[in-house]
């Protein structure tokens, strides 16, 4: 027996990274690639790996210490003497692998070379076929995710798919910009390097024509067949030739999205990844267990460092569900132990079609059912009058022309949301996850919800409190286009403290928002109306929008919401108030 110490492998350019994951206990047997602990850039989370089959004696460093390449962080005990193959420094930096950006643009160049005739397309747009490049390993790996649809504007280097292997979830970015005309592949196929997966209009000059680049692919590929775009997507794209060439310096790597540093084929990669404002934030091996054992990781709750989703969560989740599958509805938490809605063939009654859900409708569903089951309702309404407040923004018109920024009612509704969470904090809290202490937040970010072609998106306007009405005006112009370009970046819709739903341009009398957890509030906002309101003398026309205010009963009282309403009614009923 030997005792083996591991040390931090090539990190792809991250300079030093944080121990997030102690996984194992001393005297834990594990065998080789089993996953020792877990590093964290600002980037990727990664899988350190043992390089041989023995038992732990000890981790060398605690979660949350910050190491370095060559930082020893583990012993293990091996049988027989200790080989060549372990990961002592020296031995990893000779298969050190190119920073993300350069093995990227290696990639698309030499995979343009290859498919791209000398002569350039010389139309302003055409066809090209979009490939997977080099992913470091002939093995085909499983597609969990499309992440573009059809009629989608793709940039280089948005995520397209997301991969995974037993070892590693990758977001395969796009070589080209362009618009998506046709995807070529559907979740749970096996896919490679150079199998195609869209195929985009691009602009002319850079790309060339589809029967010209594809002509080496189609050799050795089925034919790519034409499918309706309103059609779900099939697995029909065979795999198509290696067309992006190897990077050979890097032919253990695993390619990460761009920016982001390439790992060695050992290291597991997640990118963190954020898909509806509540990021999912999962390892390889979570995701793995997760995906075994069927548990959608939307609905679990991580207690790792900065939310990540940890083994333990998912088991937890997994015990839960268990354990209140048995139990009377009325112990329902998370939606276990309500009745089934029973599966019913609609066809049955007439004809009907079946219709995917992108990824964001199934997002919004699982959030709003997670929301709706975990949290207490509460909705009040009122009305603020808000004439005065429209016949001030009207007037703002020209002088809004001159710089370019609409001013609509939802930039004073966001002001006054600041301007009331200041004055009545309760509402800027979320509950600990444990539910016994309460998180008061001292910043003030305001989500707005938007409605998209995809779906639902709640981008959030940051420091409000210290924003004016031309720069809250300008951001929710630029975050609603966003939004509906499918352009947000996670970021983006990250850390709001409470969120407003106006349909005011929509209509109707008013409707009860279901609250944004963890955020403990939403004001729901409906069509402005002039209505005759009694003076004391007489009925007086008054323009009175209706507001109702969903609330967390577990974090707020009764008396808190009448305040908070009536301190925003207060405010949007005579603005002036918003200047003190
Ligand atoms: N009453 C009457 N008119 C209103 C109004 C209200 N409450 N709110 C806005 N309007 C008017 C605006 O003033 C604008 O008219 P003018 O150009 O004449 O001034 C018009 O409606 C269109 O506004 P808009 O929609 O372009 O811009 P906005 O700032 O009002 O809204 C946004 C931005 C992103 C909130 C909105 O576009 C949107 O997506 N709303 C839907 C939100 C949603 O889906 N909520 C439900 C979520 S599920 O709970």
């Amino acid at each position: 027996m030997t005792i083996q110490t591991i040390v931090v492998p090539d990190l792809g350019g991250a300079e030093t990274v944080e121990v997030i994951e102690l996984g194992l206990s001393p005297g834990d047997s594990i065998e080789v690639e089993d996953s020792l602990l877990v590093l964290e850039s600002d980037k990727a989370t990664m899988d350190i790996p043992s390089p041989a089959a023995g038992a732990l004696v000890k981790y060398l460093v605690a979660e949350g210490a910050t190491v370095k390449v060559g930082d020893p962080i583990a012993e293990i005990e091996v049988a027989g003497e200790a080989t060549a193959e372990t990961p002592e420094v020296e031995d990893i930096e000779q298969v050190v692998h190119e920073p993300a950006a350069e093995v990227i643009a290696e990639v698309v160049e030499e995979t343009e070379a290859k498919v791209s005739p000398v002569e350039a397309a010389a139309s302003s747009s055409v066809e090209q076929l979009i490939l997977i490049p080099d992913i470091g390993s002939d093995d085909k790996v499983e597609l969990i995710e499309i992440s573009i649809a059809v009629g989608d504007e793709v940039a280089e280097g948005d995520t397209l798919v997301v991969l995974e292997s037993d070892k590693a979830t990758m977001d395969v970015p796009s070589t080209h910009s362009g618009k998506v005309l046709k995807i070529l592949v559907a979740e749970g196929a096996k896919l490679g390097t150079g199998d195609a997966v869209a195929l985009f209009e691009v602009a002319g000059e850079a790309a060339a024509p589809i029967d010209q680049q594809s002509a080496p692919v189609a050799q050795e590929s089925a034919p790519v067949v034409a499918e309706p775009e309103n059609e779900k997507p099939v697995a029909k794209a065979a795999p198509a030739a290696a067309a992006a060439a190897k990077v050979t310096s890097a032919a253990d790597s695993i390619q990460s999205a761009p920016g982001q540093p390439a790992q060695p084929a050992s290291v597991a990669v997640q990118p963190v990844a954020a898909t509806d404002g509540a990021s999912l934030y999962a390892g390889p091996a979570v995701r793995l267990i997760a995906r075994e054992l069927g548990v959608s990781l939307s609905q679990v709750q991580g207690t790792g460092p900065r939310g990540r989703i940890l083994k333990d969560d998912v088991s937890n989740f997994v015990k839960q569900v268990m354990k209140n599958k048995d139990a009377p509805a009325a112990s329902a938490n998370g939606g276990s132990g309500i009745p089934v809605v029973p599966a019913i063939d609609f066809s049955q009654f007439g004809k009907i079609e079946e219709l995917s859900m992108s990824k964001i409708q199934r997002l919004t569903a699982a959030n709003m059912q997670r929301n709706w089951l975990n949290v207490p309702h509460v909705t009040q309404f009122d009305d603020a009058d808000i004439t005065e407040l429209e016949a001030f923004r009207k007037g703002l018109k020209a002088e809004g022309e001159k710089r370019g920024v609409r001013v609509t009612p939802v930039a004073f509704l966001i002001k006054a949301i600041a301007a009331a969470l200041e004055a009545n904090p309760e509402f800027n809290r979320s509950l600990a996850a444990d539910g016994q202490s309460l998180i008061q937040k001292h910043y003030c970010h305001v989500g707005m919800a938007v409605d998209t072609p995809r779906g639902l998106m709640v981008p959030v306007i940051r420091d409000v409190n210290e924003k004016g009405i031309w720069d809250i005006s300008a951001e929710i112009s630029l975050l609603a286009g966003k939004a509906r370009d499918g352009k947000l970046k996670p970021a983006e819709m990250q850390g709001g403290c409470f969120t407003l739903s106006s349909l005011g341009a929509i209509g109707g009398n008013g409707f009860t928002p279901i609250v944004n957890a963890p955020e403990v509030g939403i004001l729901g906002v409906s069509k402005s109306q002039i209505k005759p309101v009694w003076d004391g003398s007489e009925f007086v026309p008054r323009l009175l929008l209706p507001m109702a205010l969903s609330y967390d009963h577990r974090a707020i009282n009764g008396g808190d919401a009448g305040r908070f309403m009536t301190h925003l009614v207060k405010l949007l009923s005579d603005i002036r108030y918003l200047a003190l």
